[in-house]
């Protein structure tokens, strides 16, 4: 048995098959974990959602911020965009089901005994528990009856920074925002919205979440994120894996096996 960790698929369903082949993936024998951003603005959402719910107990996932933007778009809280290519499967006599299989799944878990994964990576302020702990907050509210009030509550980007002393809607936001929206942190611990960027083409008061110094995290721990396609799968760092290599942009999809460390990669082919 082995474990792949995926970056963002984001509805490219022949990308995710490709890479499936390339590494002889049993769906019966292995374990799959998606970095989150299962769909969005790829063109077969439906397939991928299909495709990673019939793996049932092989497949795990944490929420990307697309994955979010469907839920809400279902909640009717959002309207879909045209390059988001949601329709088919809103339309789907499937996606009732889906919505309610997403809304069972964390903002971070645990692949491994050291090994958090998140969508965007670990705020510099919380240690691996923080931030299982406080996925679990969230998980509570989207599996709770109120969870399209949660939903509408969600966006926005304040507060910027993350205080123990936030409450209700307010730390809500501030978790989300930080699982699955962060790149880059300003001075003191704001998170920066705009910027997209690659880290050596960014302005100077930026810096990339993983490089701002996070005394919580133990040095034998790991962060796998996604997110992030301009790093093109770089930190510099071996204790944060960048997996987000841009597929949907034309670029490649990429999975680590995480029992070698090996890393494999597949081309976008138009
Ligand atoms: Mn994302």
């Amino acid at each position: 048995m082995s474990t792949y960790i995926v970056g963002d698929i984001q509805g490219c369903f022949d990308g995710l098959q490709n890479l499936l082949k390339k590494v002889e993936f049993s769906p019966t024998k292995d374990h799959l974990i998606a970095v989150g951003d299962l769909i969005g603005r790829g063109t077969q959402a439906l397939e991928t959602l299909d495709y990673l719910y019939s793996l049932e107990d092989n497949f795990d996932t944490v929420l990307g911020n697309h994955d979010l933007n469907l839920m809400a778009i279902y909640a009717g809280i959002r309207k879909a965009k045209p390059g988001d290519n949601l329709d088919v499967l809103l339309t789907s006599s499937n996606i009732k089901n889906h919505i309610n299989w997403l809304r069972g799944k964390p903002l971070a878990l645990m692949a491994g005994p050291k090994t958090l994964v998140t969508h965007a990576g670990l705020y510099p302020e919380w240690s691996v528990k923080k931030a299982l702990k406080l996925s679990i907050e969230v998980s509570e509210q989207l599996q709770g009856k109120d969870w399209k009030k949660v939903l509408a509550n969600m966006y926005g980007n304040q507060p910027a920074a993350w205080q123990k002393t936030l409450l209700g809607d307010q730390r809500l936001r501030f978790i989300v925002n930080a699982m699955t929206r962060m790149r880059f942190i300003e001075k003191k611990g704001n998170l920066d919205f705009n910027c997209k960027i690659s880290p050596d083409l960014a302005p100077e008061n930026l810096t990339p979440w993983f490089n701002v110094d996070n005394k919580k995290l133990k040095t034998d721990e790991r962060v796998i994120f996604g997110h992030w396609a301009s790093l093109n799968g770089n930190t510099n760092l071996s204790q944060f894996c960048a997996l987000d290599t841009g597929y949907v942009w034309g670029q490649t999809m990429t999975m680590l096996n995480l029992s070698t460390n090996e890393i494999y990669t597949v081309n976008h082919q138009d």
